[in-house]
């Protein structure tokens, strides 16, 4: 096997505990407060080999690191760093798919059920004591039963959210780019259609400039007052403002969101909405997915530099060798 002790990994903000120490073990380590060009002497600079992170990664953050060979990406999202721009300068960029599928489509599910029982009010009833003093917690006034849903990008979380939807026994369409083959569910050709269509709409999409702001008033609209609409995707698939809107006014009936526009920042109008469900991000936050997410990356690393074969190569830089 290639020895790798004397490749530079640069860590720009944050990372998992155990990705950092797994680099720590087999690279060497540069961390950097922000991805910031500026930030960066000549000396890194040119050191700087590998990048692994879960913050922002531009163009120009790109362009200032001449020797850079891949992005390991914490996160199947990967709108925050600019892949196109990487493959087109011959940098990998890799992700974290599959290994946090399952866990997504569950918090999926579980905010779902969130939004339309009301069950975090209902716990909150019985913590403050009021069920003792003043009775049974108020009927729900929404229901799964009788729901059909909508499913907005149909890729690998998009699929396990509709295969647990199935087992509930409720009817399934979807919206993507494109048809996916050997999926058994009604394909709508545009988002507006899809929402016309069902009264559950759960977007998984991911983000980016074809994604931004497509869950907007009209497809609000076109949900209809029964309407839930559910995000565990990215924030900025929605036009936040429209959904506070549609939410104050009836136009649907709630939402349970996972995501938001701003993270961390959540409006005070959308806190302050008691048919919002709302979550800070924790779709794949359990220790056991993080961790396995964080080998992923620093597994993706290993792999690009002892072998030249990522292990979960992005769609825009597959075509890059090593
Ligand atoms: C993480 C996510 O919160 O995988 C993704 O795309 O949104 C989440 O699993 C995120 O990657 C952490 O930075």
């Amino acid at each position: 096997m290639a020895e790798t002790s004397e490749i530079t990994i640069l860590v720009p903000g944050r990372l998992h505990p155990h990705a950092a120490r797994r680099i720590e073990e087999n690279f060497r380590l540069q961390w950097l407060d922000t991805a910031d060009p500026a930030l960066l002497s000549n000396e890194i600079a040119s050191a700087v080999r590998g990048l692994a992170g879960m913050t922002r990664i531009d163009a120009a953050f790109i362009d200032a690191l001449p020797n850079l060979e891949i992005i390991a990406n914490f996160g199947v999202g990967y709108d925050a760093v600019d892949a196109a721009h990487a493959g087109r300068k011959g940098v990998m960029v890799t992700n974290t798919p599959d290994v946090l599928t399952d866990e997504v489509a569950d918090t999926a599910i579980g905010l779902l059920l969130n939004t339309v029982r009301e069950l975090p009010r209902a716990e909150a009833w019985l913590r403050e004591g009021r069920w003792e003093r003043e009775g049974a917690y108020r009927f729900s006034r929404g229901s799964l039963r009788g729901r059909s849903v909508g499913i907005f990008g149909m890729g690998r979380i998009g699929q396990a959210i509709a295969r647990r939807l199935a087992g509930f026994g409720l009817p399934i369409a979807y919206y993507n780019r494109r048809p996916v083959e050997g999926v058994p569910y009604t394909y709508h050709g545009d988002l507006l259609s899809l929402a016309t269509a069902v009264d559950t709409l759960i977007s998984v999409a991911p983000g980016g400039a074809a994604t931004e702001k497509a869950v907007n008033a009209q497809v609000l609209q076109a949900l209809g007052p029964e309407g839930v609409f559910v995000n565990i995707g990215r924030g900025s698939t929605v036009d936040e403002e429209a959904l506070i809107k549609a939410l104050a006014d009836g136009t649907i009936f709630a939402a349970g969101l996972d995501v938001f526009a701003h993270e961390p920042h959540v409006p005070e109008a959308l806190i302050a909405l008691e048919n919002a469900s709302l979550l800070p991000h924790v779709g794949s936050a359990s220790v056991a997915t993080r961790q396995a997410m964080a080998d992923l990356v620093v597994d993706n690393l290993l792999s690009w530099f002892t072998t030249r074969k990522p292990i979960t190569p992005v769609a825009e830089t597959e075509h890059v060798r090593g």
